[in-house]
């Protein structure tokens, strides 16, 4: 049934150096997945990672060697199976490897909702809406440079709310260089922060507390990804929305945090739940405990992007937006037609699977040899 099973490195500069707690990206590695059945379908996959391992437990590499060892034979072994059974049988056999786990059942949903002529949207349960809000995250490291881009996408129309990568300078000079940027853009823009997990509790109520003040929006993952505690303790001690992240790895995790309500947002990411069904699972706990959404990145190129952007289109609140803006902070597009990001929102394609065409001449231009 599966002819063939393709795993690609394509390397793509990005348009400025992207300056985080975890790694300053100069380049994305977009890890790609095609699968290809007997019957002449094509489906495409994202297992895309950031800082290689700095961010998450898969590097690009680790990802294209565990498909081709493990993920591929093994789905050839599987026929006459439909896609819940494939998950399961791939569940059975595979632990672990939940960017790569996303990347497979993606291209195996797209081959199906191909099959069926729907979107990928409708057999993950049906769109609400047409198009989903996108943030865009200053991160040049340069608060002038950070003022004058977000400048340009409001008058655009492309962006006007912003988060800020920090964590990596002392606490006063980060809330320094966020309450700088909140003032020049007025009290309309929303302004958030992702400390990307480098406070300890103490840096953490001492700059919650002046952000707070300042009138930021949300804090993203402030402290280490096991520190669960000190995230329910920062959730309850301030009024500002505090967002799970990196600590947010699936279900499982989701149901532990809502437990504890050890936050009061969950950045949903696919690849970070181990796949679109799954990230689907982890808004289900959220709405049910009472902990609104924001639809998250691993700045993924337009495969991961669109996938997650028909995850997100199901979802029934999505009160704080989501930041797919992964393939507008590359320099190379490689969709034939690129994804349309107006009035602030990304569109999400109504043609059958990810209803996206993937340009493979500039793939194989861009790919690790
Ligand atoms: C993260 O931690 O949120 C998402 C946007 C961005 O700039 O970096 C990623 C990772
Ligand atoms: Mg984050």
């Amino acid at each position: 049934m599966y002819k063939s099973v393709e795993t690609l490195l394509v390397q793509i500069p990005t348009i400025r150096p992207h300056k985080m707690a975890v790694a300053t990206m100069q380049t994305q590695t977009l890890v790609l997945v095609k699968i290809t059945t007997e019957d002449g379908y094509v489906g495409w996959g994202e297992a895309t990672t950031i800082g290689g391992l700095g961010y998450g437990e898969e590097s690009p590499e680790s990802v294209k060697v565990n498909i081709e060892t493990y993920f591929a034979p093994l789905l050839k072994t599987l026929s006459g199976l439909n896609v819940a059974q494939t998950l399961r049988a791939i569940k059975k056999n595979i632990n672990g490897n939940r960017f790569a786990k996303c990347a497979i059942q993606t291209a195996l949903l797209d081959i199906q909702a191909q099959r069926l002529n729907q979107p990928l949207s409708e057999i993950l349960g049906g769109h609400l809406r047409n198009s989903v809000p996108v943030l865009w995250v200053l991160a040049s490291g340069n608060t002038e440079k950070d003022i004058a881009e977000a400048q340009k996408m409001i008058a655009a129309k492309r962006h006007n709310i912003f988060k800020l990568k920090i964590g990596s300078r002392p606490v006063e000079q980060d809330v320094e260089h966020v309450l700088a940027i909140k003032q020049a853009l007025g009290k309309d823009i929303s302004i958030r922060v992702d400390v990307n997990r480098a406070w300890s509790e103490l840096d953490a109520i001492k700059g919650i507390q002046l952000l707070q003040d300042g009138g930021i929006d949300l804090i993203e993952q402030p402290c280490a990804i096991d520190n669960l505690d000190a995230m329910r303790r920062l959730t309850q001690r301030f009024d500002i929305a505090i967002m799970a992240d990196e600590s947010l790895m699936g279900p499982q995790s989701a149901y532990q945090i809502a437990r504890q309500h050890g936050s009061s947002v969950f950045a949903v990411k696919v690849a970070q739940s181990g796949g679109l069904i799954e990230g689907c699972e982890v808004a289900k706990v959220a709405q049910l405990a009472g902990i609104d959404l924001y639809g998250g990145t691993m700045l993924e190129g337009p495969v991961g992007t669109i996938a997650s952007a028909h995850a997100f289109s199901t979802f029934e609140s999505l009160a704080y937006g989501t930041e797919l803006f992964g393939p507008l902070l590359l320099t190379e597009d490689i969709l034939k037609t690129p994804l349309q990001y107006q009035n602030f929102e990304l569109e999400i394609p109504k043609g059958p699977g990810l209803g996206i065409e993937l340009d493979e001449n500039k793939i194989d231009n861009l790919r690790r040899q």
